[in-house]
């Protein structure tokens, strides 16, 4: 990138921030109600100010960047081991297609509704840009509850979800894979109905799958191991390391053990972490492969501690330890501003986004203000995405790739997207430690010139 922009330069001009008003007041009008969505939008309206101040052409494409594509809603009927049907409701947003097919996860939770699918795909269409590979951006998911259901309930449930999909989705249109609530199990079984019903062999239309299916070597670690890398690069840049250091890691799902695991291996402890049950800390450090073990049968963080003599359980946040190091790996609005002036207290170094949106954008101000490095979760958490494309192309070349080359692979990416945020950073808001605004101005650029190059489509 060339020289940082100076203070006047990064203002747009009144016609151009009349546009951005505009957008964001449509945004509002449309639907009112989508808070999560909203406060994403906000977030990247505010920081492309000075990308559209050097090229006010792209504000013409923020309407459209903020509108989806496509948004389906559809019902899920399902039978019940006890021979009762059971209603869903199903969604597939498919938000952006100028780089490529669209590209996201599928979240099965209660929590699940048009909101919170709309955050996660408009965060996507960034995500994906950043990675720097062809891959639009969407999410989907259902209001299901797995932990409530029998697995021949999941596989029927993921079975109905998967007729409706089949008419959407596809290798050259959308490729959806994992989310919180489904990993390769249910991905396996949403593929062979989609194979059934559309009566072909194409695996390149989802990733995330078992690896008997083509489901790339490292795919269930890379969101984990690349918030890692991401981290890394930050501490680099402080001049610090993890060897001995204090980890909290929110969540015991995939994201947060694969994150454990590299921290460890690393050299830091981890010293705390939580489920959405409660929280654990254990000062000698979490074991791992037995809280792996503990919840792979269903189990709680609380009874992981159960049998450590070491660990102490607790219904508050595991943000309140003592720590150089926080990772919310769970969920959105995980660290709010009590959370974040205890990590700021307790002199805390860095905050690295694994889940979407933990950290909420009053408690990002109280860490910005206090000088914690933050790493925002649409660079931090690439890595998965990143490894899904590196599925897609496995699959279109009906290739396989080893572990080491697909670590290799990941580690290169999440390099480049640290690179790319900081850069963008350092140009348009004069702060190369301004990952949020700079990932956001970078991935705004990549997506604003293909959105542009199409003409109004
Ligand atoms: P999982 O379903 O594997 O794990 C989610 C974990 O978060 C579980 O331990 C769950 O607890 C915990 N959790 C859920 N809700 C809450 C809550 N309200 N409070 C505290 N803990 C909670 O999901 P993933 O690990 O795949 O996803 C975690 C986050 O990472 C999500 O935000 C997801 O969008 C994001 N992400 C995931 C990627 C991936 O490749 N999977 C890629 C990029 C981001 P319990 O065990 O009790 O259910
Ligand atoms: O939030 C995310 O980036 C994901 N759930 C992964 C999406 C994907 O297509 O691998």
């Amino acid at each position: 990138m060339g020289r940082a922009r100076g203070q006047d330069d990064r203002r747009p001009a009144p016609e151009t921030r009349a546009q951005v008003r505009e957008v964001w007041r449509d945004v509002l009008r449309r639907d009112p109600h989508q808070t999560l969505f909203h406060g994403d939008v906000l977030g990247v309206l505010r920081s492309v100010g000075p990308v559209l101040a050097e090229h006010p052409e792209y504000a013409d494409v923020l309407g459209r960047l903020c509108e989806p594509e496509r948004q389906i809603v559809f019902r899920v009927p399902w039978t019940d081991d006890a021979g009762r049907t059971r209603v869903n409701r199903g969604f597939r947003v498919q938000f952006n297609s100028a780089l490529g097919p669209y590209k996201g996860g599928l979240r099965f939770a209660p929590s699940v509704d048009l909101d919170v699918i709309k955050f996660l795909g408009f965060e996507q269409i960034f995500k994906n840009a950043l990675t720097g590979q062809d891959i639009g951006g969407g999410k989907g998911g259902a209001d299901f509850d797995p932990k409530q259901a029998s697995p021949t309930e999941v596989m029927r449930f993921c079975q109905s979800f998967a007729v409706e999909l089949a008419r959407r989705v596809g290798a050259a249109v959308d490729v959806p894979a994992g989310d919180m609530g489904v990993g390769p199990r249910e991905i396996g079984w949403i593929l062979g109905q989609y194979q059934r019903v559309v009566g072909l062999h194409e695996p390149g239309a989802f990733t995330g799958k078992p690896a008997v299916l083509g489901g790339s070597a490292l795919r269930p670690e890379a969101t984990g191991f690349g918030v890692v890398y991401f981290l890394q690069r930050i501490l680099g840049e402080q001049g610090r390391d993890l060897d001995g250091a204090r980890v909290v890691v929110s969540g015991s799902g995939n994201v947060a053990l694969h994150a454990m695991d590299k921290v460890i291996a690393a050299g830091a402890t981890v010293v705390g972490c939580s489920d959405s049950r409660g929280s654990v800390s254990e000062p000698d450090g979490v074991d791992v492969d037995a809280l792996r073990e503990v919840k792979g049968q269903g189990g709680s963080v609380a009874d992981y501690a159960e049998k450590r003599s070491g660990a102490q359980t607790s219904d508050g946040s595991a943000f309140t330890l003592e720590c150089e190091v926080a990772l919310p790996c769970a969920t959105q609005n995980e660290i709010r501003p009590d959370e974040a002036r205890a990590l700021v207290d307790n002199g805390c170094w860095a905050v690295v986004e694994g889940a979407n949106g933990p950290v909420t954008p009053a408690a990002r101000e109280i860490l910005r203000e206090a000088g914690v490095g933050f790493g925002p979760g649409k660079a931090a958490n690439a890595g998965g995405v990143a490894v899904s494309a590196l599925e897609m192309q496995q699959a279109a070349g009906r290739e396989r790739w080893s572990a080491q080359d697909v670590d290799e692979r990941l580690a290169a990416i999440m390099v480049d997207v640290h690179d790319r945020a900081r850069d963008a950073g350092e140009r348009y808001c004069g702060d190369p430690t301004d990952y949020e605004n700079g990932a956001n101005a970078a991935a705004f650029l990549r997506v604003a010139e293909a959105v542009h190059s199409l003409g109004v489509v």
